[in-house]
């Protein structure tokens, strides 16, 4: 019998870089053996905060066989979503790039379910499921696993070739394809910039992030107010933040993406310090109509620049 796993393997790889995915790599669908502990201890010190969603589903977050039945390959893949555009008032409370565009869930569900249907095209009748963000999955481990990276000391998974501007998602499938191999050097060196940059020291430690402490964090999964030690340490965030990508030395590699939905909403850059501080519920529903912005809703974003009036105060 020939063996048929390159053969779909590089059909797989193929067409996930038509469809504009950066990266793609497939490890075996396996038990995280190495982030178990990591993420009962993080769990532990109640690093999640507010974010229960981290506490359920912790046997299937750290295997992908009981999310897809007799899953057997993890396809890991990523989006270009580097923007080297600005907005226009320095003075006006920042937004992350990662939302300048389009919900990234959107598009990259599109994608997935694009790839998975092209698969049962061309290769048979796989069962397999896409995930992205939001899933039980740990994203960055899989794409460690699949050769894409390496986790740097800011969490975030890095690539030698790209960065880390992107997004990870996966398909997980019922079919033995050819592993990659993993991702085992670190690449961060004696480096510390993204610890010294965060200026409300949320880098814990290298690779451990308390989440109650982040600003992503404080300006979009927490519900309640922002606690008032944080006063003057947003650094004009109102929504997400970039910072320690920003400093990182590796994201002088990133290129511009060339996704078009993820390119910028004009009026969004355009808007000043004084239209922000005034904004509309009307212009909010304009200027995130189908963004990943409207997971605040218009009552935590003006929240969040609330506060920053009080940051400069
Ligand atoms: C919860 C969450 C958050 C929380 C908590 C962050 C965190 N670090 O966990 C908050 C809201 C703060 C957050 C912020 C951001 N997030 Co977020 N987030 C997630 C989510 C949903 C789960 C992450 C998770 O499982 N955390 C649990 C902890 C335990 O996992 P971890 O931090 O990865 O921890 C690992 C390391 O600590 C490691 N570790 C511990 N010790 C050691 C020691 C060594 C030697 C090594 C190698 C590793 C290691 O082991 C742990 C387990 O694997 C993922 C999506 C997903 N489903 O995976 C997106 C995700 C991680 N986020 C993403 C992004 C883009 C962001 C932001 C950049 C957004 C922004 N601009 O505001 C910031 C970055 C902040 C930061 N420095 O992490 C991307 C990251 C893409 C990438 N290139 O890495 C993801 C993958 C979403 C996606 N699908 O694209 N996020
Ligand atoms: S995203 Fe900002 S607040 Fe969060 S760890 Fe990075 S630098 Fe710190
Ligand atoms: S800033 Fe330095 S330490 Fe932090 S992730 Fe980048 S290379 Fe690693």
């Amino acid at each position: 019998m020939i063996d048929n796993r390159a053969r779909y393997s590089q059909l797989i790889k193929d067409e996930a870089q038509r469809l504009g995915f950066m990266q793609c790599g497939i490890a075996k669908a396996d038990f995280l053996e190495e982030e178990a502990p990591r993420l009962e201890k993080w769990l532990a010190n109640n690093h999640n905060g507010k974010m229960a969603y981290m506490e359920n589903h912790f046997d299937k977050r750290l295997d992908p066989r009981l999310l897809v039945d007799d899953g057997k390959s993890v396809i890991s893949l990523t989006l270009n979503y580097f923007s080297d555009a600005e907005q226009s008032d320095p003075e006006a409370p920042k937004i992350s790039k990662y939302a300048f565009g389009t919900d990234y869930h959107e598009v990259i569900k599109s994608k997935l379910f694009e790839l998975l249907e092209f698969i049962r095209e061309k290769i048979g009748a796989v069962s397999g499921r896409a995930f992205v963000d939001s899933a039980p999955v740990l994203d960055r481990a899989w794409a460690k696993r699949a050769g894409i990276g390496w986790i740097g000391k800011n969490s975030n998974l890095i690539s030698k070739k790209s960065g880390s501007f992107f997004f990870i998602a996966e398909l997980i499938v019922d079919l033995d394809l050819v592993y990659d191999n993993a991702f085992e050097t670190d690449h961060c060196g004696t480096c510390t910039k993204c610890i010294d940059a965060c200026p409300t020291e949320a880098i814990l430690s290298p690779f451990v992030i308390d989440a109650k402490k982040c600003i992503s964090y404080l300006t979009i999964e927490l519900k309640d107010e922002i606690p008032n030690h944080f006063n003057n340490k947003m650094d004009n965030w109102m929504f997400g933040c970039d910072i320690c990508q920003d400093v990182c030395p590796w994201n002088r590699f990133s290129v511009p993406h060339s996704e078009p939905a993820f390119s910028p909403n004009e009026k969004l850059l355009e808007m000043k310090k004084t239209d922000w501080m005034d904004i509309t519920e009307e212009v909010f529903q304009m200027i995130f109509k189908n963004s990943a912005v409207k997971r605040t809703k218009f009552k935590g974003l003006t929240r969040n620049i609330e506060f920053l009036k009080i940051d400069k105060a």
